[in-house]
């Protein structure tokens, strides 16, 4: 019986993935930038199932079925197609993320899927072609395949994966404001902001401008101007997402305070910059050294959790 165990992180980005050139083949209108983290791994088995006339989808331990069972089907149907295989699987996968509270559980759940699902098929990818074959799944798992802090390529199926990008020294203080399920998940809400926005050109062509001046910055070890790139992207994404038609709006006025926490750290010295997701939780970039009076100032507001740059997908077994 063929069994392959492997773990992955969510990522944060800097630079925000928010609308696809591509729904067929998941493919971002811009690059983005990112931060795997350290917490909140995870674990995916894969057993092929020669005996099976289906795929058996298991998500912390419940038998999944619809939506979220298609998805990982699909997913293995494009696993099959490039092994030449028909065989059917089991995945059991465990999860420590607060699932679809914006703090990308896709990312770390295909990126480990697809690194365990390729190896049990027979396939030998390498880190660019499993970072190619998780964006299929999802996009911001192209990202957490890679270790630190990644860029994620727009462009063709073969030129859109993710890469290493050197970095200055920097931690992650989350601020955990929710962590139930949001109501319009980030992949309909990105459709709707393409179709209707009409900001939606704007953020696009600025974000990819965005995104070189973040690279650079980052190789410089910049970390006010990496910072500051950070926050703006951040507010031009929720921007252009409360600007959709009927609007989708994932910030909570606890979301806006921390926004607001951020800009009197930095007031007082303290370099700190404030990003979010699709979702109500917010996420602060800070030196390592700075992570813990980040995260007592939060506190009063969140939970906080620190994190530090993560390894990218592993095989474990
Ligand atoms: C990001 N997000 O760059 C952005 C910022 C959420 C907000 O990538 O449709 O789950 O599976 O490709 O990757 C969330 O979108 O979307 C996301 P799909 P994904 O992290």
């Amino acid at each position: 019986m063929t069994a392959v165990t492997a773990r992955a992180h969510p990522n944060i980005a800097l630079v925000k993935y928010w609308g696809k050139a591509d729904t067929a083949l998941n493919l971002p209108a811009t690059g983005s930038l990112s931060m795997t983290l350290d917490v909140f791994p995870t674990t995916t088995t894969v057993t092929l199932a020669p005996d099976a006339a289906h795929d058996e989808v298991v998500l912390n331990g419940a038998v999944r079925e619809g939506v979220v069972r298609d998805r990982v089907v699909r997913f293995l149907d494009i696993v099959r197609e490039m092994a030449g295989s028909r065989t059917a699987a089991v995945v059991d996968s465990v999860n420590t993320v607060p699932s679809a509270a914006g703090l990308a559980s896709s990312a770390s759940g295909f990126a480990a899927l697809a690194a365990a699902a390729s190896r049990a098929y027979g396939l030998d990818l390498d880190r660019t072609a499993l970072s190619r074959l998780a964006r299929r799944g999802s996009g911001s798992a192209a990202r957490s395949v890679i270790p630190g802090f990644a860029v994620w390529h727009a462009g063709s199926d073969e030129e859109s994966f993710a890469e290493p990008l050197d970095a200055p020294d920097l931690a992650m203080v989350i601020a955990i404001v929710n962590s139930e399920e949001k109501a319009v998940s980030s992949r309909d809400a990105m459709k709707r902001t393409a179709l209707t926005s009409p900001f939606y050109p704007a953020w696009v062509s600025s974000t990819t401008e965005t995104l070189s001046a973040a690279v650079q910055a980052s190789r410089d070890g910049d970390v006010e101007r990496l910072g500051r790139i950070t926050e703006t992207n951040a507010l031009r994404m929720h921007a252009v997402i409360q600007s959709c038609d009927p609007p989708v709006r994932y910030l909570s006025p606890v979301s806006v305070a921390l926004f607001d926490l951020a800009e009197s750290l930095r007031a007082d010295g303290l370099p700190v910059y404030a990003t979010a997701d699709a979702g109500p939780n917010v996420v602060f970039l800070c030196r390592p050294k700075d992570a813990d009076a980040v995260a007592a100032a939060a506190r009063p507001l969140a939970e906080t959790m620190i994190a530090r740059p993560g390894p990218g997908v592993e095989v474990l077994a």
